[in-house]
C-alpha cells in the first residue's frame, strides 16, 4: 500500500490547484495533468526552500508562449474552409521545444496544454536535450482526400514555419499526423525557407527520417513494460494483453508484444474494439496495419474478414479479462469505472502508450491496488526519444542503422525505468507516477533555477 500524502501536502496541492484553475478556466484536461504531477511534486517542493522562493511549480505550469492562428484551405468542391491551429511552446529550459502535432476535431487549447505540459517531463526523462511543446488543429482528417490533407498541411505551415527551427522548436506527429502529413509539412517548409534541415521529425527515410521512428513509441512502451515486469520477477511470455487503438502506437506495441510471446487479445478504434480470444496473430496484425496505414478503414473490417475475431461496436476493451492493459488510443479512455473492471478481472499491470489515457480516479485506484502502473510520460517516451535521435542524425548529416537506433532506444527506456525506480520508492513498492514526475522534474527545475528570474 503506498503512503498517503500528509495533510500539509494535501492542503498545499488544493491551494495550488485553486490558483491554477482560476488562471486557466475551462481547461479540464490541463487541470487534470497538472493535478497528477503536483500531487507527486508537492512534497519535494515543500522540502526545498529555493524551489518555493523561485516559484518553480508556478513557472513550470505556465507555458512560455502560445501561438494561435487560423488555417484557411480549399476543399475538393472549391469551398473555403477555416480551422484553428496552435503551437504551445511550454518549456525550453533543457533544449529546443519538441513535441508532436495533433489533428483531431477534439483538439482544444486545453488538450494541447496538457500534452505540452506532460511533454516537458517526458522529454527530460529521455536524458536528451529537448524542451516540451505540443501543437495541432481541430481539423478532422477523416474522410478527407489526400489533396485536401495536403492543402491543409501546406496552409498550416505558411504560418507555423516562422515559429519553428532545428534550434528553436521541432514538431513531429501525434494523433492524425503520420508520415503523409509530415511529408506535406516538410515539403512546404523547405519551399518557404529554402532550407533542408531537421525542423520536423518522423520524416520519410528518403528525406532525413530515422530508422525505427515509426515503431519507436510502441516498441518503447513494450520495452518499458518488460523492464517493469522483470523488476518484479515476471515476464511477458504468455501474458494476455488488452491493447486499445490501432494507430501508430498500438500497431507497433502489438507487434512487439507478439514477438515477445505475449497474447494480444484486443485492438480498437473510435468506433469499437475487436477481440480475438485465442490471441491476434501475425496474419491479423498485417491485415490491421494495411487497413489503418494504407486503406484508412474501420477496425470492424477485421471481424468481417476473420471468423475467429469478434467486433464490439461502440465499446472499449477494458471489460475483457487480461493480465496487462496497454491503452494506446487517447486521453481518458480508461474511466474510473473501466479501471475498476480491470482490477476486478485481476489485471497485474497497466502500461500507457497513449498520453494520460486514465482518468485521475482510475490512476488512484491502480495505485491504491498496488498493481504495476506505468504512466504515459515514462512508458511512451520512446517515440520522442527516437525523434531526438533523428535530430542528432540530421545535425551530424548521417544515418544510423535500424539496429543501432533500436539499441539506443532500449537503453533509453531502461534508463527511464531506472529513474522511476530511483525516485518512485514508496514503502516497499515502486510508485511509477511519483518516479516519473520527480525524475522528469529535477533536471528542468535545476536548469530554470540556474537561469535566474527568466
Ligand atoms: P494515430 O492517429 O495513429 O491513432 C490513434 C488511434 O486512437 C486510432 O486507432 C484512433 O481511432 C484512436 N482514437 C483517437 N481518438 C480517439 C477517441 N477520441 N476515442 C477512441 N479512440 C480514439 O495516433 P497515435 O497512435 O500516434 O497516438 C495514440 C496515442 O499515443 C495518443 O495519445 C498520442 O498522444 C500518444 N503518443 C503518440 C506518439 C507518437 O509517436 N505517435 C508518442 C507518444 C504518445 P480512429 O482511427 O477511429 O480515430
Ligand atoms: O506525445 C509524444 O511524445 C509524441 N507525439 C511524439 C513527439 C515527438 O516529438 O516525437
Amino acid at each position: 500500500m503506498p503512503a498517503r500524502p500528509s495533510k500539509a501536502v494535501r492542503s498545499a496541492v488544493d491551494h495550488f490547484m485553486k490558483g491554477l484553475i482560476k488562471r486557466n478556466p475551462g481547461e479540464p484536461e490541463f487541470h487534470q495533468a497538472v493535478q497528477e504531477v503536483v500531487e507527486s511534486l508537492m512534497p519535494v517542493v515543500l522540502d526545498n526552500e529555493r524551489y518555493q522562493q523561485e516559484e518553480i511549480l508556478e513557472r513550470m505550469t505556465e507555458p512560455d508562449r502560445v501561438i494561435m492562428f487560423r488555417v484557411t484551405w480549399e476543399d475538393d468542391e472549391g469551398r473555403f474552409r477555416a480551422n484553428r491551429a496552435w503551437r504551445v511552446q511550454f518549456n525550453n529550459a533543457i533544449g529546443p521545444y519538441k513535441g508532436g502535432l495533433r489533428f483531431h476535431p477534439s483538439v482544444t487549447l486545453s488538450v494541447l496544454k496538457f500534452l505540452g505540459f506532460e511533454q516537458v517531463f517526458k522529454n527530460s526523462l529521455t536524458g536528451l536535450p529537448m524542451g516540451g511543446a505540443k501543437g495541432g488543429s481541430n481539423f478532422n482528417p477523416k474522410g478527407k482526400s489526400d489533396h485536401e490533407v495536403m492543402r491543409f498541411c501546406h496552409s498550416l505551415m505558411i504560418e507555423l514555419h516562422r515559429h519553428i527551427g532545428e534550434d528553436t522548436d521541432v514538431p513531429a506527429g501525434d494523433i492524425g499526423v503520420g508520415a503523409r502529413e509530415i511529408g506535406y509539412l516538410f515539403g512546404q517548409y523547405k519551399r518557404l525557407e529554402n532550407r533542408v534541415t531537421g525542423i520536423l521529425t518522423g520524416k520519410g527515410l528518403s528525406f532525413g527520417g530515422s530508422h525505427v521512428r515509426t515503431e519507436a513509441t510502441g516498441y518503447g512502451c513494450v520495452y518499458f513494460c518488460r523492464q517493469m515486469l522483470e523488476e518484479h520477477g515476471e515476464d511477458l511470455k504468455g501474458k494476455k494483453v488488452a491493447v486499445s487503438g490501432s494507430g501508430n502506437v498500438a500497431l507497433y506495441a502489438a507487434q512487439k508484444l507478439q514477438e515477445f510471446g505475449a497474447r494480444v487479445v484486443t485492438l480498437s478504434d473510435s468506433s469499437g474494439f475487436i477481440h480475438g480470444p485465442k490471441g491476434l496473430t501475425k496474419k491479423h496484425w498485417a491485415f490491421v496495419r494495411d487497413l489503418k496505414e494504407k486503406r484508412r478503414g474501420r477496425i470492424s473490417e477485421a471481424a468481417d474478414k476473420f471468423k475467429e475475431i469478434e467486433y464490439h461496436d461502440g465499446k472499449r476493451p477494458w471489460n475483457v479479462p487480461c493480465d496487462i492493459a496497454m491503452p494506446c488510443a487517447t486521453q481518458n479512455e480508461i474511466s474510473a469505472k473501466d479501471a475498476k473492471a480491470l482490477l476486478k478481472n485481476k489485471v497485474m499491470a497497466v502500461c500507457e502508450g497513449a498520453n494520460m489515457p486514465t482518468e485521475l480516479d482510475g490512476v488512484h485506484a491502480f495505485l491504491d491496488a498496488g498493481i504495476l502502473y506505468a504512466p504515459g510520460k515514462a512508458a511512451n517516451a520512446g517515440g520522442v526519444a527516437v525523434s531526438g535521435l533523428e535530430q542528432s542524425q540530421n545535425a551530424l548529416r548521417l544515418s544510423w542503422s535500424a539496429d543501432e537506433v533500436d539499441e539506443k532506444l532500449q537503453t533509453i527506456m531502461k534508463n527511464i525505468h531506472a529513474q522511476c525506480v530511483e525516485h518512485g520508492k514508496d514503502g516497499d513498492t515502486i510508485n511509477y507516477v511519483k518516479g516519473a514526475n520527480i525524475g522528469g522534474f529535477v533536471r528542468v527545475a535545476e536548469a530554470m533555477s540556474a537561469y535566474g528570474a527568466v
